[in-house]
């Protein structure tokens, strides 16, 4: 497998990767293919406030605002091992949002949910739905 570059990634060429990785060894794919199995969830108004995603190599969320509207996008995630914790981007619409990291554990699964809120500690707005439980491996 020729070496892609780190950025710029089409999500159709992502898509081919994972399929192709799904049929050769682990150690065949390079690091730089490793956005394989991102996963996202939209909430707020119309479930067009903003996108909470996940992924599993190196237990990362993004949060990301799409809408300037004075209320921040704050993705909450938990484990079924009782974990939790929440992400937030309070930037608007511009830009890719805030990425945090988390360090869970490899057996477990995990679900996130997004929602608008008023500052840190304010109250929430137009939650989404929870996701379904995805692997964290
Ligand atoms: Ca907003
Ligand atoms: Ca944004």
């Amino acid at each position: 497998m020729r070496i892609r570059p780190k950025v710029g990634l089409t999500r159709t060429s992502i898509i081919a990767a994972a399929v192709g990785a799904a049929t050769l060894m682990v150690t065949a794919v390079p690091a730089e293919s490793a956005p394989l199995r991102n996963r996202c969830i939209q909430g707020g108004p119309s479930m067009m406030g903003g996108e909470g995603c996940f992924e599993s190599y190196g237990d990362v969320f993004n949060a990301d605002d799409w809408v300037s509207n004075g209320r921040r996008i704050v993705v909450k995630w938990e484990t079924d091992y009782g974990d939790r914790g929440t992400c937030h981007d309070a930037g608007g619409e511009a830009g890719p949002g805030n990425y945090c990291n988390a360090n869970l554990r490899e057996s477990g699964r995990v679900r996130i949910q997004v929602v608008e809120r008023n500052g840190a500690e304010g109250p929430d707005y137009y939650p989404g739905p929870w996701s379904s439980w995805w692997s964290i491996d």
